[in-house]
């Protein structure tokens, strides 16, 4: 597909493991454009909604508390748990989304550790949960994913306006 957007972050591992700059270069080698970025925090009404999908998973509240970091009881958490701010990014060129899903790697950091060595989840993530990327798996999550946080609609993602 020409041109086609997916939807990258940034996990709070990744930013606060200070993965972003290389992650950046690996976009930028890879020949995707940046066409929209946000440095931001989700809190947990955000993240709930993001990852409304898997809402009915046994991982799901503690998938919430990793990606969050707005509330004071996950701000206190986070000294414990990695969590903390996102960077968000649209991402174009043809085959965005199949080619930086190949780019991250499998959803366990540790088995992309041994199977996918060279991706970017080998490289920063942790485990199958702080595995420090997000991509878009399909054309309707693109979608979905990108006007959550780009559209300015009622549904999704309000930015904060103290950005970080
Ligand atoms: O798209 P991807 O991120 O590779 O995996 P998903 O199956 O969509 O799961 C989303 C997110 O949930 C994953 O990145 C980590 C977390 N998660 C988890 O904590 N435990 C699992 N068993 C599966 C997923
Ligand atoms: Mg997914």
């Amino acid at each position: 597909t020409r041109n086609q957007k997916t939807l990258v972050m940034i996990k709070p591992d990744g930013v606060s493991g200070g993965y972003t700059s290389s992650i950046k270069k690996i976009i930028q080698d890879h020949g995707f454009r940046i066409v929209e970025e946000l440095a931001t925090e989700l809190d947990e009404d955000s993240a709930k909604s993001f990852y409304a999908e898997h809402a009915s998973r046994s991982f799901f509240s503690d998938l919430v508390l990793y990606m969050t970091s707005y509330t004071w009881i996950s701000i206190f958490l986070s000294c414990i748990f990695t969590s903390g701010p996102v960077v968000v990014m649209v991402l174009e060129k043809d085959n965005a989304i199949a080619d930086w899903r190949a780019l991250i790697g499998p959803t366990d950091a540790k088995k992309a550790k041994i199977s996918h060595p060279h991706s970017i989840r080998a490289m920063c993530g942790k485990d199958g949960e702080k595995n420090c990327v997000h991509g878009s798996d399909s054309t309707q999550s693109a979608t979905r994913e990108i006007s959550f946080f780009f559209n300015n609609s009622s549904s999704g993602f309000v930015a904060r306006h103290d950005e970080l």
